[in-house]
């Protein structure tokens, strides 16, 4: 039996991802597809506590760009080896909001981290496990980061400078471009145009 697929969603802060995520589970549905769904940093308890300790504001502690970029495959290499390569092995699609693109984006572009450190790592951790099919819903920075900000709180991530988003950005879009498993969506449309565009793509991609 072939490998069920891994999709994952990626974007900066009120990119929509949430959104957008339940019009894949809702293809994924109408297509009677057993589907689990995952979220990073997070998805194991474990998962979850180093998710907590990342986000948490802390006024008398640098986090450094490299505790951060850390914690984040720590957190990954848990959801692979304990969720998300036993789902596949039951035959059950995996929907992951947020995965390796993140890092690469984040820590890579936003924190200015250079590939000569996050290389190792991810080939140490990854293995070569990669998604099959990404989808990456492009925003500029202050219009994701207003409709984060009406939805509530932010954390110690979403506080950064909006340099350090428009980084991040322009690293989601150079590598989007050399990757054709990375689907560009523009989510600046209504939510419905994107939940439209990505189902199209679904079908297109898995021919149902
Ligand atoms: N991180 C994560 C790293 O730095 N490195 C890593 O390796 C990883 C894995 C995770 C944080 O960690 C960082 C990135 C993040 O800073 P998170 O909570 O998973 O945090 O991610 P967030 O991006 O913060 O998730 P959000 O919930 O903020 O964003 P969403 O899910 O993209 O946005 P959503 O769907 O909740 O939408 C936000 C608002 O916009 C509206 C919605 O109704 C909602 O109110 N909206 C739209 N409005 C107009 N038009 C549309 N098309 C809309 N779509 C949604």
């Amino acid at each position: 039996m072939q490998k069920a697929p891994f999709i994952v969603i990626e974007g900066l802060e009120g990119a929509g991802k949430t959104t957008a995520l339940g019009y894949i589970k809702a293809w994924l549905e109408q297509n009677s597809i057993d589907y689990i769904q995952t979220r990073e940093p997070g998805g194991t308890p474990m998962a979850e506590q180093l998710r907590d300790l990342v986000k948490a504001i802390r006024d008398n502690e640098k986090v450094t760009p490299e505790a951060e970029l850390l914690i984040m495959y720590a957190s990954r290499v848990q959801l692979i080896e304990n969720v998300i390569k036993p789902a596949q092995a039951e035959g059950k699609w995996v929907i992951g909001d947020r995965h390796d693109l993140s890092s690469r984006a984040y820590q890579g572009g936003g924190r200015g981290i250079s590939d000569s450190l996050i290389e190792p790592i991810r080939k140490a951790v990854l293995k070569g496990f990669e998604p099959d099919l990404t989808f990456y819903l492009d925003i500029p920075p202050e219009i994701g980061l207003e409709r984060a900000r009406a939805r509530g709180e932010l954390d110690r991530i979403e506080l950064e400078q909006m340099t350090f988003f428009t980084q991040t950005r322009a690293k989601y879009l150079e590598i989007a471009q050399s990757d054709d498993k990375i689907k560009v969506i523009n989510a600046q449309q209504p939510a419905e145009i994107v939940g439209q565009q990505l189902q199209a793509l679904l079908t297109e991609y898995f021919k149902r």
